[in-house]
């Protein structure tokens, strides 16, 4: 197991995310990446190193086939227009605060600052701060060297351990502590370097709306996720059982929702389901967004997964043969998120 790990993980780091009319420190930190960076130094799986250099130009070019011209142009430029409007910005985070829903219009090119952010934002909980471009383009970067390395073949698996995570980003959206699709764009580096079939199996607590509406309408790429149900569960409004995907992608997206309180049992079942469907769709390459907010400690999910739940979770996910790119999503209790993420690493080689 190869692990890539971004360099610049710390410069991305939100002071506070909107929650029921308060604004209260942001559960998504560095000290999670920390944690993985500790439990691995005390239980090494193989390699570890930052990207390798060589492929930036590459690796924007692709960016740019996942992502839109204009959002990436936004969120590279975004500090630097926040500070534009008032220097005293500088000990602020950019939240947005205002939404295009409902009838008003997608398709202008507002001036005004909050309403561009609100065009790209979907949720009120995921900052922007100084440095949340350099470490999204960075961590987008490991999960693009992952999946190089996974495809020459010079590892069968590994983990980008990404942060931000990326699984809610869309073509031209940010939310749920996301900028970049990792995940995606591990899976578009695979195909591109001559998988013709690529499977996403997300097992973060969350839906991966990000991920499913990149490829909804795509047959080269299956979408599966495991998550909350979306009636009770963040991000609500994708991730319902009867998406299938769309035109020439419809029946390459499935979606697996699992009430609050789900313990392993369970979940386990949801997860030879989906098993089977990367097995049927006869998937030449994995990637598995791997979020750890399933535990039983998470303090924003539901779920009730133990931290030996995620030793049989990477057995099943290895024994399905295939060449697989990890990248790190979700988990809020910092203390347990590299146990537990390490125990899918391991469980995965034994
Ligand atoms: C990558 C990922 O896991 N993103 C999740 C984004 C969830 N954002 C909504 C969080 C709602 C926070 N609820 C706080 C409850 C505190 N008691
Ligand atoms: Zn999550």
């Amino acid at each position: 197991m190869l692990i890539v790990h971004n360099p610049l993980q710390a410069s991305h780091a939100g002071r506070h995310e909107m929650f029921r009319g308060r604004l209260v420190p942001c559960h998504e930190t560095p000290e999670r990446f920390e944690q993985v960076m500790a439990e691995l130094a005390r239980r090494p799986v193989g390699p570890m190193r930052t990207p390798l250099p060589g492929h930036e130009a590459a690796d924007d070019a692709r960016l740019a086939r996942i992502h839109d011209a204009a959002y990436l142009a936004f969120l590279a430029g975004a500090w630097d227009e926040w500070l534009a409007l008032d220097a005293a910005n500088a000990a602020l985070d950019i939240l947005p605060s205002v939404w295009p829903n409902h009838g008003l219009r997608r398709d202008v090119s507002p001036l005004n600052f909050s309403a561009r952010v609100g065009l790209y934002g979907f949720d009120a909980g995921t900052p922007i701060t100084a440095g949340s471009w350099s470490a999204a383009r960075a961590g987008a970067a490991c999960a693009m060297d992952a999946a190089r390395a996974v495809a020459a073949g010079q590892v069968r698996a590994a983990l980008a351990l990404t942060r931000p995570p990326g699984h809610h980003a869309g073509p031209d959206f940010f939310g749920g502590y996301c900028f970049l699709n990792n995940a995606a764009l591990a899976a578009q580096t695979l195909r591109d370097a001559g998988a013709a079939r690529v499977a996403v199996l997300d097992i973060d607590y969350h839906h991966g709306n990000g991920t499913q509406t990149i490829f909804e309408a795509r047959s080269d790429v299956l979408t599966v996720s495991l998550h909350g149900d979306p009636r009770t569960e963040y991000p609500f409004y994708l991730g319902h059982a009867d998406e299938r995907g769309t035109g020439a992608g419809l029946g390459c997206n499935l979606n697996l929702p699992l009430p609050a309180g789900t313990g392993f049992e369970t979940w386990s079942d949801a997860l030879q389901t989906a098993l089977a469907a990367v097995r049927a769709f006869a998937a030449d390459a994995l990637v598995v967004p791997l979020g750890v907010d399933t535990w039983e400690g998470d303090p924003i999910s539901r779920f009730r997964l133990r931290s030996d739940d995620y030793l049989r979770i990477g057995a099943a996910l290895g024994a399905l043969g295939l060449p697989t790119v990890y990248t790190l999503e979700g988990g809020y209790a910092a203390a347990q998120m590299g146990v537990n993420v390490v125990n899918v690493l391991a469980g995965h080689l034994d």
